[in-house]
């Protein structure tokens, strides 16, 4: 029962549905990475460098360099004052750790193990004679990073079905990798046209969208159909989250939105409506998505539901240089 309901002259807020998909939000991937910067400021004391934003989210970042991070693009950007760079999780170019050992920098590489997976696997069929077809959106860091694996001219992106229809890889043996944080649908399109192509091609061991992808998209639709409007939580450079609208509409839900966090959220949004539902991409805390809910409280009687698809219990390792508490200084400390 509304609160305001027995005040007199009170407005009596309208009932809303809240349905909050479940998982959302922090994947392993996203805490260690984040653990990586705390625990190296910690150790090292500040400032610790991060090359990137460590994961795409400005609270994320804004909360980190507060204590002590400082947020750089490239490794020229780092003075030569014996603090530690960090590598985001998004992964990087071979180039980069070689640049940071060739200037005897201390590094932590918080790279996803599901993006070194795909690193390691990329790799091996190039090694084994294979030119590889990475598909993934051009510019993002982590196809720059898996790119970057292997010389000039042995990975070829493509980005789309119509890529796949066109691309023309050179004569030989062939295999395809994948961003982690594609849209399952989407990949499985420009797979069925690659497919058809290049019947030889071999395919990653488990497939490189990572579990965290696919249990968020998972939970969006099997809400969508029941959602008048989704609110998804992340950064617009987001990838994963970005495709987390997406799946929203194309699963039916009439209207999905992404939202940073909940001042740039309008409640009105949801006037009229009867169920609204919420997800959150693998890089953004619960704290946003309880900003959100807020804000539906400043306008709605809010009845909230959870429909959960998936329990994740994975934990990825720390480098081990942070996992002691105190082994001293590194010298390079990639793992
Ligand atoms: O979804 P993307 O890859 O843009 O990255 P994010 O939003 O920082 O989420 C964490 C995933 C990092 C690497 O898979
Ligand atoms: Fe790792 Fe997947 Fe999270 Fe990316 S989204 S950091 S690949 S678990």
């Amino acid at each position: 029962m509304d609160q305001t309901a027995n005040i007199p002259g009170a407005a009596v807020k309208p009932i809303l549905k809240v349905l909050l998909a479940g998982p959302r939000g922090f994947c392993a991937g996203v805490d260690r990475a984040i653990k990586i910067v705390e625990l190296a400021i910690q150790r090292f004391g500040a400032p610790v460098y991060v090359r990137h934003e460590i994961v795409h989210n400005r609270f994320v970042v804004e909360g980190l360099e507060a204590k002590g991070a400082i947020f750089v693009e490239e490794l020229d950007e780092i003075p030569d004052d014996g603090q530690p760079v960090i590598f985001s999780a998004h992964g990087v170019p071979k180039s980069v750790p070689a640049a940071a050992q060739a200037r005897q920098m201390l590094f932590l590489d918080a790279t996803c193990p599901l993006v070194s997976k795909v690193h390691r696997e990329a790799e091996r069929h190039y090694s084994g004679g294979s030119h590889i077809l990475l598909i993934g959106h051009a510019g993002h860091p982590e196809v720059i990073g898996t790119m970057g694996q292997l010389p000039e001219g042995a990975v070829t992106l493509v980005e789309d079905a119509e890529q796949a229809a066109l691309v023309q890889p050179p004569e030989g043996p062939l295999a395809y990798a994948t961003q982690t944080t594609l849209s399952i649908d989407d990949t499985t399109a420009v797979l069925d046209v690659l497919r058809a192509r290049f019947p030889h091609m071999s395919a990653p061991v488990k497939g490189d969208i990572c579990y965290a992808t696919t249990n968020r998209q998972a939970a969006v639709k099997a809400i969508a159909a029941q959602c008048d409007l989704i609110v998804v939580v992340g950064a617009p450079n987001s990838s994963n989250s970005v495709r987390l609208r997406e799946v929203a509409e194309r699963a039916g839900c009439p209207r999905a939105v992404l939202v940073q966090r909940g001042r740039d959220f309008d409640p009105a949004m949801a006037d009229g409506l009867g169920t609204v539902g919420i997800s959150a991409g693998a890089s953004a805390p619960e704290v946003l998505v309880e900003e959100v809910v807020e804000r539906l409280r400043e306008r709605f009687d809010v009845r909230i539901e959870n429909l959960i698809v998936a329990e994740e219990t994975v934990i990825f390792n720390l480098p081990r240089p942070l996992r002691t508490p105190s082994a001293g200084r590194p010298v390079a400390a990639a793992e």
